[in-house]
């Protein structure tokens, strides 16, 4: 497969789209894939079965008492009733208690079990940011959709770089806040191969709702090979490629575009060795160094015209990622020797790019 493909391919809407037909789902539910969904289930049609059947004798008795003991003229007059009945009071409040006691303990139970990863877990810290996950593996690969083994118990280590998030993946009946500060923790047993929907459930601020990717579950033996494959994917790559696959991977086209047209920040066409007008004034020529602070340190020098809210990387791109992310932009400007004809028509924000490339390209 193309490595480019396949760096971007799993985050395309495609996959996500078996939202509710990946396996045999019921009527309320989203396929059963992980070891605790049975029980959560169970849990949730007792008490849907015990409002239904509560519902109906409570509304029933009272629709047949409106036409039984209705007044049927002016003579009839209203009889003495009792006003009290301990046998009857007794067991209208025992039943509820036994109820509720009996849907405690079990719910109880089950809040425990999914506050309780098994010790051999397998660990994987998940990141929150404004406007997508961070999946971090212990060999240190990060990617942006989360990948587990079947069958095997998964503990998920979650903390937020600004403001609350919910990690919720449905078909595995898991959900749990993210929150700046503090790490939360979640575990799973995914029982069945294939790809699930994973989604924020935050809804307080405008991009919660982009933060939808999936969890792909894979088949005995083969998880091992994708982190293989995933973490010396960009190594085997030539740097404008691997670069290009970063740009995709980290979520930068969210706000940034590749055609010159401006988003929620500029665009990377014709960025590289253009010289960049600063917000709190001056220009800056657009080097090396400065996209490497850039992405680092993104409100060190705000690009004039645009809002200073693009987080930072810092610890998730390494040294070695930025450089072929610049090696990407590069092709972009018709610097990186790639595009020779970027070079002959430059886009229509281009601002002294030709003098600048002089002064700024380094060997
Ligand atoms: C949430 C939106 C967002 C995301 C995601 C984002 N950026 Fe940005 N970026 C911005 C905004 C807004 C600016 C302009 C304001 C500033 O300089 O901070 C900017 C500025 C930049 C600049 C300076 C651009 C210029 O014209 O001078 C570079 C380089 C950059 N981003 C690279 C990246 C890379 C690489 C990624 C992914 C690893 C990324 N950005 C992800 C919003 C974003
Ligand atoms: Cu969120």
């Amino acid at each position: 497969m193309n490595a480019l493909a396949h760096a971007a391919g799993g985050s395309t809407p495609a996959s996500l789209r078996p939202f509710l037909a990946q396996l045999p789902d019921s009527f309320w539910m989203p396929a059963q894939a992980s070891s605790a969904a049975g029980d959560v289930d169970t849990v949730f049609y007792a008490i849907y079965w015990l409002s239904v059947f509560f519902f109906a004798v409570i509304v029933g008795l009272m629709a047949w008492f409106v036409v039984r003991y209705r007044r049927r003229g002016p003579d009839d007059v209203a009889g003495r009733t009792p006003s009290h009945n301990v046998a009857l009071e007794i067991t209208w409040t025992a039943i509820p208690v036994i109820v509720s006691a009996v849907l405690f303990v079990v719910g109880f139970k089950g809040f425990l079990n999914l506050a309780t990863a098994p010790r051999t877990a397998y660990e994987i810290s998940v990141t929150g940011q404004k406007w997508q996950w961070f999946f971090t593996y212990p060999n240190g690969h990060v990617s942006n959709e989360l990948h587990v083994p079947v069958a095997q118990p998964v503990r998920l280590t979650m903390t937020s770089e600004d403001v609350i998030h919910s990690l919720w993946i449905p078909a595995f009946r898991v959900k749990k806040d993210v929150v700046p500060g503090r790490y939360n923790r979640t575990w799973f047993q995914a029982e069945t191969a294939g790809t699930y929907p994973l989604l924020c459930t935050e809804y307080c601020g405008t991009g919660h709702s982009d933060m939808l990717t999936s969890v792909t579950v894979h088949e005995p033996g083969q998880f091992e090979v994708w982190l293989d494959q995933e973490s010396n994917l960009l190594a085997d790559l030539p740097p404008a490629e691997a670069g290009a696959a970063l740009v995709k991977r980290n979520g930068c086209l969210q706000c940034h575009s590749l055609d010159g047209s401006a988003q929620i920040g500029p665009t990377f066409r014709d960025l590289f060795g253009s010289s960049v007008a600063i917000r709190d004034g001056g220009t800056i020529i657009a080097d090396e160094n400065y996209i490497r602070q850039s992405i680092l340190e993104p409100a060190a020098s705000v690009v004039a015209g645009f809002e200073p809210v693009m987080p930072t990387y810092a610890g998730k791109l390494k040294d070695q990622d930025i450089t072929t992310i610049i090696a990407f932009l590069k092709t972009l400007s018709g610097l990186g020797g790639a595009e020779p004809e970027a070079q002959a028509g430059p886009g229509p924000d281009d601002s002294g790019n030709d003098g600048a490339a002089a002064v700024t390209e380094v060997p």
